[in-house]
């Protein structure tokens, strides 16, 4: 840590930045693709506008962001690691960062449980959470009456992001691809890579029923990973009333109350009453998983495999994404709002 942070409630520097992803206001879109790994973002940013040369902000905590233009629309790229808290981190400081309603797409590998290809894109239109359960005993599973694994209920996908992102990963899949294309399927996330998505390795698990308990549920659990059912629930969560934002507030963008207009406010219009609050916006989510793993044939996808399949998927998110119209420009608001304030973000506006 190198900076200093006030507020142990919602940790911050003086110049706005959150704590673990190290972004502030003005260096993050509205519109997100997050993956997991920094070499897929990487790939992904390739599509992005030449002009104005992408901004990249890899913290010290291991997340990075890209924020460019794609096709002259803004779009940020997040590398965020594996598992609920990173995406715990992600959602809750960059919704911090910005002003109106979020699109978030996950871009992230899985294991199939359904038999198709590796290669193979799935899309998740519900995700259920896979947690081990530590009151049971795993050592002398005798003195347990509960199971080992709790399965939660389903939270979901966004109905139009979803279907966006659907059209898109058919439209821009390459003719001689072999992918099989699978959408409106549930996911299960589980909290470990082993245990809880039923693989055996040398520690008492007790999984060997886990897979058969999925299948049995009766809801076409159909991929394996361990994020998309948190960003789902988050998004869900958002959207069911708000606190108003962690105190020191960042200087929220002067916005209209609903219905939104396309243009920012003017000096003096009416809408200028209050600041856009986080009551009157919403998370939208989604997700694309790619098939790395097949749990029925034992498969795992090869490097080739992965360059061709993350570079045709993140092309088809980033098109669906901007294509998505958020009806008042937030991150533009946004950044006027603070750059009013921080001349030095100035540098981001050909972001916005
Ligand atoms: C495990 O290998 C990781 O891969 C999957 C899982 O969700 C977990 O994060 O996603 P990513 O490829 O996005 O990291
Ligand atoms: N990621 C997972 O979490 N599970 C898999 O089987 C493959 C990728």
């Amino acid at each position: 840590m190198k900076q200093t942070l006030t507020d142990a409630n919602f940790p911050r520097t003086a110049d706005h930045r959150v704590y673990h992803l190290g972004l502030r206001p003005g260096e993050v879109t509205n519109r997100i693709i997050t993956v997991g790994s920094p070499s897929r973002a990487s790939g992904i940013a390739t599509h992005l506008d030449a002009e104005p040369k992408p901004f990249v902000l890899s913290s010290e905590r291991g997340f990075t962001t890209i924020t460019g233009r794609f096709r002259g629309v803004p779009v940020s790229i997040v590398s965020i690691g594996m598992g609920y808290p990173n995406m715990d981190f992600f959602v809750r400081e960059v919704r911090e960062c910005i002003s109106g309603d979020m699109y978030i797409v996950r871009l992230g590998s899985c294991g199939a449980l359904v038999e198709v290809p590796v290669g193979s894109v799935v899309l998740p239109s519900s995700s259920v959470a896979i947690n081990r359960n530590y009151d049971f005993d795993f050592v002398d599973p005798e003195r347990s009456s509960e199971p080992a694994y709790r399965i939660s209920k389903p939270a979901f996908a966004d109905a139009h992001l979803h279907e966006e992102v659907r059209k898109a990963i058919e439209a821009v899949k390459p003719v001689d691809s072999k992918s099989h294309i699978v959408a409106g399927t549930t996911n299960a996330s589980a909290d470990s890579f082993y245990s809880s998505q039923g693989r055996q390795t040398s520690f008492p698990d007790r999984n060997a029923d886990l897979i058969a308990r999925l299948k049995e549920l009766d809801l076409n659990i159909s991929t394996l990973e361990m994020e998309t059912f948190h960003l789902y629930h988050l998004a869900h969560c958002w959207g069911a009333g708000h606190s108003e934002p962690p105190s020191p507030t960042i200087p929220l963008a002067r916005g209209p109350v609903r219905p939104v207009v396309s243009q920012p406010p003017v000096e003096g219009d009416a809408t200028l009453e209050r600041p856009l609050a986080a009551r009157d916006t919403t998370i939208k989510a989604a997700a694309v998983h790619l098939v790395y793993a097949s749990r029925t044939s034992q498969d795992f996808i090869t490097p080739s495999e992965v360059t061709a399949l993350e570079d045709w998927a993140g092309l088809a998110v980033l098109t669906a994404l901007s294509n998505i119209e958020i009806p008042y420009d937030v991150s533009r608001s946004m950044f006027y709002s603070v750059a009013s304030s921080h001349p030095e973000c100035w540098d981001f506006f050909n972001y916005l």
